[in-house]
């Protein structure tokens, strides 16, 4: 997000970091005695992800965003959370009852995220925005895998006027990245797991609040201390909590409770 006032990116700020940034990687090569067999691999290596169109944001994301998004920390209410490379924008505006849209064979079992969203003044936020999406219970997200029908488990849901709010979805599964792709053939020669453990983001905006992009994990997930993208926090870890319906079908509930830092400055009228 950008506001007004944001300072203009100064050309000594990109010479300041890049200069950094060659430093490191000319002191890589000179270490190593990169040899010019190996530069070539790493060029064609380069060229196919940039290729391959979703490659690099793949890339980032599990390597670099998660620490400029520790940066980005605010230091009040929810920790924020990398928003991955699979964010689509305009997911459908939900109905209440609220449910993800899935199909009718939907693979997965059952959950009932229910939670609240106040700010740090402990006041509940009417209309904040949840705008949600995750993977199917195949570890799979519209627009990104074949066959998934678009916004698949994408919705966008609003809390009601005591900043309550309910959807009912599909427990997500641990998510593994491709290992045909660029960056699952790197983790592959690093001998590297490509697994994220089961997660949802969020992004959650109000008129009265800076916008919180997050993810919710779930406790017990054997990725969580061993995620490839190294972004778990354990603020962010709910519970799941097993019941039967009425019918004796079992499913899950969780909860979370999320804060949104007070907006502080102007508020732009893209906000
Ligand atoms: C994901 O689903 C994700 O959330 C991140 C951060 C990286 C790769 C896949
Ligand atoms: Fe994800």
């Amino acid at each position: 997000m950008t506001t007004i006032d944001a300072p203009a990116q100064s050309d000594t700020r990109v010479q300041e970091v890049f200069d950094d940034v060659l430093t490191a990687l000319l002191d890589a090569i000179t270490r190593h005695r990169v040899t010019w067999e190996e530069f070539r691999v790493v060029t064609e290596w380069l060229t196919e992800a940039g290729d391959e169109g979703t490659e690099i944001p793949l890339l980032l994301d599990v390597f670099l965003s998660p620490t400029v998004d520790d940066l980005a920390h605010a230091g009040d209410g929810t920790e924020n959370n990398i928003e991955g490379p699979f964010y689509v924008p305009d997911a459908p505006l939900l109905e209440i009852p609220y449910v993800l849209p899935q199909r009718a064979d939907e693979p997965g079992e059952k959950l009932v995220f229910t939670g609240t969203v106040r700010s740090t003044d402990g006041s509940a936020l009417a209309g904040a925005m949840l705008d949600v999406w995750q993977s199917n219970g195949l570890g799979e997200y519209s627009q990104v895998h074949p066959g998934v029908p678009d916004f698949n488990l994408r919705g966008r849901l609003t809390t009601d006027e005591r900043g309550r709010f309910e959807f009912t979805t599909v427990i997500p599964v641990p998510y593994e990245i491709p290992k045909s792709g660029a960056t699952g053939r790197l983790l592959t020669a690093l001998g590297r797991a490509a697994f994220r453990p089961a997660h949802i983001h969020f992004r959650i905006t109000h008129a009265d609040s800076p916008p919180l992009t997050t993810q919710i994990y779930f406790e017990d997930d054997p990725w969580l201390d061993a995620d490839v993208a190294a972004s778990v926090k354990q603020s962010l870890v709910t519970a799941l909590d097993w019941r039967r319906d009425k019918d004796g079908r079992r499913y899950a509930t969780c909860a979370y409770d999320f804060v949104l830092a007070r907006r502080t400055g102007p508020v732009h009228p893209s906000a």
